[in-house]
């Protein structure tokens, strides 16, 4: 069992994963990894237990529907719980994120015992391909207005590519989030820096997927905001 578990949440991934999978491999020989399937139709939770039936390091937990990311995260991460690892990855399984850098997110977490490293878009150094230019400005007034709704230093709250320290997950009580798409993410962010955690950005390259669908909807982009909203109004009428 390696100190670290990488967590891949999918749902219809069948063209992506098993390219992310062997890239993950590639990059972090020997580190167990845990891939989420939302019972997706497509049939990719089928394709990750034959994956893991040849690979021993790679597992499976089959969730009986689709629930969303935040949902589908914690119940990786309760499962890292029950193990005991150290540290928890975080990274798509479209792609988007290059799992070459696994090893330099978690060699900045280990080396500070830093509580969250983010693979950044925002910070300098970073960026991402294949998006229009309103798209990306979409994205980073999005992270903008998080950003001073919430106190917050982050610059990219959204990030899905991250390193957490399981000691700190534990403090979270993740039994009280409720968010369910990437606010999932905002939210896991905001609760660690709100408990003072070290926290550093890191300059990644997010590259557009190539396969496969989003799985973004509107529903979602309204959840964070509304969430993102009241959480500001308490915060900046209470303090943090
Ligand atoms: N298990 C599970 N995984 C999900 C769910 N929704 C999204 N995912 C996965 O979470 C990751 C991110 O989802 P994407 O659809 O790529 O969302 P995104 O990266 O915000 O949007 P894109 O810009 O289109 O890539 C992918 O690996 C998805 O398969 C869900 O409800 N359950
Ligand atoms: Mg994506």
């Amino acid at each position: 069992m390696s100190d670290a578990l990488i967590i891949v949440p999918t749902f219809n991934e069948r063209e992506s994963l098993i390219t992310v999978l062997n890239r993950i491999a590639a990059s972090s020989p020997g580190v167990d990894v845990l891939v989420v399937d939302d019972n997706s139709p497509d049939g990719t939770g089928f394709l990750a237990d034959e994956y893991s039936a040849q690979n021993p390091n790679v597992h499976v937990l089959h969730r009986a529907r689709k629930a969303g990311l935040g949902p589908a995260y914690i119940a990786g991460f309760r499962w890292a719980f029950e193990r005991d690892y150290d540290w928890v990855v975080e990274i798509d399984a479209d792609g988007s994120h290059d799992a070459a850098v696994i090893p330099a997110l978690l060699g900045i977490a280990r080396a500070v015992t830093a509580d969250l490293v983010i693979g950044s878009r925002w910070v300098h150094g970073g960026r991402v391909t294949g998006w229009s230019i309103p798209r990306q400005m979409i994205s980073r007034a999005g992270n903008s207005y998080a950003r001073l709704a919430l106190r917050s230093t982050i610059s990219d709250l959204t990030a899905g590519f991250r390193v957490i320290r399981v000691a700190k997950l534990r403090q979270l009580h993740l039994e009280t989030i409720a968010s369910s798409g990437y606010c999932f993410q905002i939210e896991i962010a905001d609760r660690i820096e709100s408990d003072r955690g070290t926290i550093i950005e890191h300059p990644i390259t997010f590259v557009e997927r190539a396969v496969g669908r989003s799985k973004m909807h509107l529903g979602i982009v309204v959840e964070a905001f509304a969430r993102i909203t009241g959480w500001g109004v308490g915060r900046w009428f209470f303090g943090r």
